[in-house]
């Protein structure tokens, strides 16, 4: 009796706690491990730690809820809480960030950080604020590279009649047209089998992505081309944010903050150690490029993509930024 008395004032106890509790899935393209799954796991524990254990989160990682343009419209309908995704099919919801996308504009990684974590960056997340999506956060997934299957990329030539997987971004599409690839654009949960099969020869993404998926299973070349920079970004779905009080926003915005810090870091070790990974893993690293054949072709291509829209003066002020 005692112990049936004990037992039901457990459970009370805990359907209690179940009911405050409120459970956040914040789905990505990566694994759990990767530089997106370690911003989520340091956002979710911000979370957990501002809201005293009222939010849980949990990752939903390497495609489970689909690719990155399915999770965005998931978030649109409120079927997805919460995503950390690439800019990469964004700009197809929200065509201003398209300015993000382009070839050849950030000079490094403080350059890319100082502009996102500054006024433009704040600018762009509220035209993401504009179309039925919350930007909490601008996050990173790192300069990307390109790799494939048939042999050493030095030259826009060596591109020639490479069937190229390029995500669903018409300024990184038009950039390979101009540097002589033929892109393929495809989700990236089919990437690596399209690969696998020759579908494609080959895909560029940055050195985080290229280890976090193993692509050196399916694999032979990368070149350090650092054709464009590739930002994230931490969205939430306004089903979710709109039913939040203004503090508990607050701890979201914060949280993401920690999570964009912890993500930044893993890019860095990354960047750091990456190299030796991919050659630890058999893969030719091809470093020294001259990229300024590249970058000729695919800004001659990829530029008026945004600019026939926009103009320049995003750019320009992107630019100037120290
Ligand atoms: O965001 O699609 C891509 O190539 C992205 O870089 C990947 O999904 C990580």
């Amino acid at each position: 009796m005692k112990h049936y008395i004990l037992g039901t004032v457990a459970a009370l106890a805990l359907a209690g706690a179940a009911e405050a509790q409120q459970r956040i899935v914040i789905g990505t393209t990566t694994s759990a491990t990767s530089h997106y799954g370690v911003g989520a796991e340091a956002f979710i524990a911000k979370l957990a730690e501002l809201s005293d254990g009222a939010f849980v989160g949990e990752q939903a990682p390497a495609g489970q809820l689909g690719g990155e343009r399915d999770l965005i419209e998931g978030l649109q309908i409120g079927s997805v809480d919460m995503a950390i995704s690439s800019s990469g099919p964004l700009g197809n919801f929200v065509p201003e960030v398209f300015a993000l996308d382009l070839p050849f504009l950030f000079r490094d990684y403080d350059h890319a950080r100082k502009v996102l974590d500054g006024e433009i960056g704040q600018e762009l997340l509220a035209k993401v604020d504009e179309n039925n999506l919350v930007g909490l956060a601008w996050a990173e997934n790192g300069f990307r590279h390109v790799t494939n299957s048939q042999r050493p990329i030095l030259t826009p030539e060596d591109l020639g009649g490479i069937k190229l997987r390029t995500m669903e971004n018409r300024v990184h599409m038009a950039a390979f047209t101009g540097m002589g690839a033929s892109p393929t654009p495809m989700a990236f949960p089919e990437l690596f089998g399209a690969l696998q099969q020759g579908v494609v020869d080959g895909q560029e993404n940055p050195i985080t992505v290229i280890t976090a998926s193993k692509f050196w299973e399916v694999q032979k070349y990368v070149s350090l081309t650092g054709h464009v920079y590739s930002p994230a970004i931490i969205l939430a779905s306004p089903a979710l944010i709109d039913g939040l009080t203004e503090e508990q926003k607050g701890w979201f915005y914060e949280a993401a903050k920690v999570g964009v810090e912890a993500n930044r870091a893993e890019v860095n070790r990354l960047e750091a150690e990456g190299v030796a990974l991919l050659r630890e893993n058999g893969m030719e690293v091809i470093t020294d490029i001259d990229k300024a054949p590249f970058a000729a072709l695919a800004e001659e291509s990829a530029y008026a993509v945004y600019t026939d829209e926009y103009g320049t003066e995003m750019i320009d002020r992107i630019k100037a930024v120290e």
